[in-house]
């Protein structure tokens, strides 16, 4: 399986995200990459290439230019403000306030943009969110130009990031734009499968009205986990699409076993719909030892999942989203891989 990287994702390196009331070195960190790609090398999946530049224009058809706009300029807007540490809102459109109005200072707009305070914002973040989506795009025309599955190596990551929102490590929704561009090129239908623990609220978000995508997600019950305000169960999408959203959320202590069965029913439904292409928001922050998660996966079931997913038939895009125990993430996505590709 051939895999997209692109080493331009380091130029995001914030030093602090705020957890639990302190500033404190991010989970999602540089690292996970090297852990990745280490075992990528060690298993024999050692094909990996550089991501091409796709421009804006696959960006503009998921996100609002506003919020392009903003995410590029962003750094250079607060270091004008006199301010010299990260990127960290202070203040969002709470209830009964005026959620359009759009502010023009940099601490108004940052609230505007985005979702959670966890997420800062350093002088790289914008350079490193575009080629985090050309690895996206990239895979995706693997795909389209024959290659049964490819593996978007993408940090940082994106599911959580909607048309005019980041927050939760993302800033582009780069399963979003692959799936997009699957579209464009030619495709009827889409599936998007969320397999990280967090809701892919960003995703949802963006196709809710839509039935030419297909999203499902399998996740930690929002009433305990972030994002805490997407991702119930009765989140069956809106107009025509209606029918076409899905939402599993799961409880502390989920194990493979109960995982396992809702990706059997997610997995039902996708033969059902009969999608063109299928992509993978793949995030392993359902393991037993990840340090902000609560599911009990274990790193064998990576595998077991991965040959679940090869039973589809479908020409498989993954898209790394999440995975914050750093010493067993290349283990857990490469399990996934190679459990895909062993079937
Ligand atoms: C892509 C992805 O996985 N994003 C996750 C973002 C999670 N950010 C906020 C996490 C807040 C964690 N609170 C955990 C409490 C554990 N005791
Ligand atoms: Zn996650």
């Amino acid at each position: 399986m051939l895999t997209v990287y692109s080493p331009d994702h380091i130029k995001h390196h914030p030093k602090g995200e705020l957890y639990a009331g302190e500033f404190v070195t991010p989970f999602e960190m540089p690292r996970r990459m090297d852990i990745i790609l280490g075992r990528l090398a060690e298993t024999g999946l050692d094909e990996v290439v550089a991501p091409e530049d796709h421009g804006m224009a696959p960006l503009r058809r998921i996100h609002e230019n506003d919020f392009l706009e903003f995410l590029e300029t962003c750094w250079d807007q607060w270091v004008a403000a006199g301010y010299s540490h990260e990127v960290v809102p202070s203040v969002w459109p709470a209830r009964r306030m005026q959620q359009h109005r759009r502010p023009e200072d940099i601490d108004g707009k940052v609230g505007y943009y985005s979702l959670a305070a966890e997420t800062a914002i350093c002088s790289g973040t914008w350079e490193a969110a575009r080629a985090s989506a050309n690895v996206a795009l990239t895979a995706r025309k693997a795909i389209a130009e024959g290659c049964d599955s490819a593996f978007a190596l993408c940090r940082p990551p994106g599911h959580h990031a909607a048309a005019d929102l980041y927050g939760g490590y993302c800033f582009l929704n780069n399963a979003a734009i692959a799936a997009q561009a699957f579209l464009d090129d030619g495709a009827q239908r889409v599936a998007i499968l969320d397999v990280d623990f967090h809701h892919g609220n960003g995703t949802q978000d963006i196709f809710f009205q839509r039935d030419d995508v297909l999203f499902l997600s399998l996740h930690g019950d929002p009433r305990q986990a972030f994002p805490s305000f997407l991702g119930y169960e009765d989140e069956t999408g809106a107009g025509r699409g209606e029918g076409f959203n899905g939402n599993f959320p799961l409880p502390p202590g989920t194990n493979y076993g109960e995982w396992g069965r809702a990706l059997e029913i997610a997995c039902q439904r996708i033969a059902d719909y009969g999608p063109d292409a299928v992509v993978i928001s793949l995030g392993v922050d359902t393991f037993k030892e990840d340090p902000i998660s609560f599911f009990k996966l274990e790193s064998d079931d990576y595998r077991r999942y991965g040959s679940l997913l090869a039973g589809l038939n479908k020409p498989t895009l993954f898209v790394m989203e999440g995975g914050y125990a750093v010493e067993a993430i290349g283990l857990n996505t490469v399990n996934v891989l190679q459990g895909f590709l062993d079937r």
